[in-house]
């Protein structure tokens, strides 16, 4: 079968679970993600079977502490964190039309819900594009709600 340029870019990106976030899958396309996410991706387990559309190790920090955490945006949406030392869910960002994500420079992120400022540090100084990413899924989510 022959595939297009841009077919073969989305499988690339796909097939390191960074899709570009929300994209227009077929079914069995999402089957067949979901599939090798449940064999190769080590996360897996903490998704309740979602999707996972972007995924790193990010700083959250709560006071002067912060604690290194493996962050899982999936379909749902849920942006669920992981305790990577452990191995153990910690928790996620309830997500609502209320959450509101403001980038304070490369590596540095907040998200805002209405009971909490998460304050996010990327190491890896990505902040902006986990911001792109998040309003991405929300513009998908809440596309057609209005906030009230
Ligand atoms: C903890 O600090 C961790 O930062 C927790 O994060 C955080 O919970 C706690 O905030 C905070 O007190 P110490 O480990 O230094 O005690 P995590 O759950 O990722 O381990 P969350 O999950 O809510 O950020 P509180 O206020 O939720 O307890």
């Amino acid at each position: 079968q022959i595939k297009t340029n841009e077919e073969n870019n989305r499988q690339k990106d796909t097939n390191q679970y960074k899709a570009k976030y929300v994209l227009p899958y077929t079914r069995e396309e999402k089957a067949a993600l979901l599939e090798k996410q449940k064999r190769e991706c080590k996360w897996h387990r903490f998704v309740e079977g979602n999707l996972i559309l972007k995924m790193a190790s990010i700083d959250k920090r709560r006071g002067l502490f912060a604690r290194r955490r493996q962050f899982l945006l999936t379909e749902g949406p849920h942006l669920y964190y992981v305790d990577p030392e452990n191995m153990v869910l910690k928790g996620e960002i309830p997500w609502s039309h209320h959450l509101r994500v403001e980038v304070k420079n490369f590596k540095t992120y907040f998200v805002h819900t209405p009971n909490r400022l998460y304050y996010l540090i990327d190491p890896e100084g990505h902040a902006l594009e986990w911001c792109r990413a998040i309003e991405e899924v929300y513009r998908h989510t809440y596309q057609n709600e209005k906030k009230t």
